[in-house]
């Protein structure tokens, strides 16, 4: 099946500028839910241990663990018809972490989400991963709004950018910014007199490993609930055919379903 025009739009501008922003994608009962989910988690025992993460910044990892809603917006078809077309069949779930930015918090260090540690390999480049911010409050000029810098995933590594080339994400809650990976941006500084919540599931390349570790991040019992999808990209999946990702010999489904038909123990097989 096609997709659809306005997907293809989108690649392009994401192609082309490195990013593009869909708005009008949360419901007002989905960000509700998310917000009640995340509550517990933010007050004020997650303040950043950084400049990174913002020591005025809450961030809750790990949350497919913790917040089951997130499932959403994890597999939600407007960005996922989009990433489907950008990231290679089987790709994984890298991060998916909320931050919420308080008053006072200073700009973030300039960075790109798909950096690799220990291979020689550098921009411009094939993209490795995929990000997406979701607001679940307006993104203001002033309250911490992501500042992505147009074109510059496509940029020679070793190229700075300049604070003139700043583009801040304007964009009002229940809206979403899908962005190439190696695009550089920060989370903005916060000086005014509210919050600013968000959420970034970030996706990668199945070949590469992901920036956390998403197997021991949601414990098993919690993985068998969610979709097929979900499994998957968290790393319940094997690429063939080289048989990558095999747990034991056998397909990682098992652990989480026992009925799964994937490859068989040799205990299980007749005697020859
Ligand atoms: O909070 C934001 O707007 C951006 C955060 C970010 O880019 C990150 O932590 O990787």
């Amino acid at each position: 099946m096609g997709i659809s025009t306005d997907a293809a739009v989108r690649i392009a501008e994401i192609e082309n500028d490195g990013y593009t922003i869909i708005e009008g994608v949360m419901s007002t009962d989905l960000m509700q839910r998310l917000r009640d989910e995340l509550a517990p988690f933010c007050q004020g025992d997650y303040l950043g241990r950084n400049n990174f993460e913002g020591t005025s910044t809450e961030r809750v990892y790990a949350l497919l663990a913790k917040a089951p809603s997130i499932a959403e917006i994890i597999e939600h078809p407007r960005t996922l018809e989009l990433i489907d077309q950008l990231l290679p069949k089987n790709y994984l779930l890298s991060a998916a972490l909320s931050i919420l930015v308080h008053p006072g918090e200073t700009p973030q260090p300039f960075h790109y989400d798909d950096g690799i540690a220990g291979l020689p390999v550098y921009k411009p480049r094939p993209r490795f991963g995929v990000s997406t911010i979701w607001a679940l409050d307006d993104f203001t000029e002033n309250n911490g709004a992501t500042e992505v810098i147009p074109g510059s995933h496509r940029w020679p590594e070793d190229r700075e950018p300049d604070e003139a080339e700043i583009v801040k994400v304007l964009m009002p809650a229940g809206s979403v910014v899908v962005f190439d990976g190696a695009l550089i941006h920060r989370g903005g500084a916060n000086t005014s007199t509210t919050d600013r919540l968000a959420i970034t599931p970030q996706y990668c390349n199945p070949g590469l490993r992901q920036i956390e570790n998403m197997v021991l991040a949601v414990p098993p019992e919690i993985a068998g609930q969610y979709s097929e999808r979900i499994q998957n990209m968290l790393g319940y999946n094997i690429i063939e055919p080289s048989f990558m990702g095999y747990v034991d010999g056998v397909h990682p489904k098992r652990l989480i379903d026992q009925n799964y038909q994937g490859r068989k123990y040799r205990a299980e097989l007749p005697p020859s």
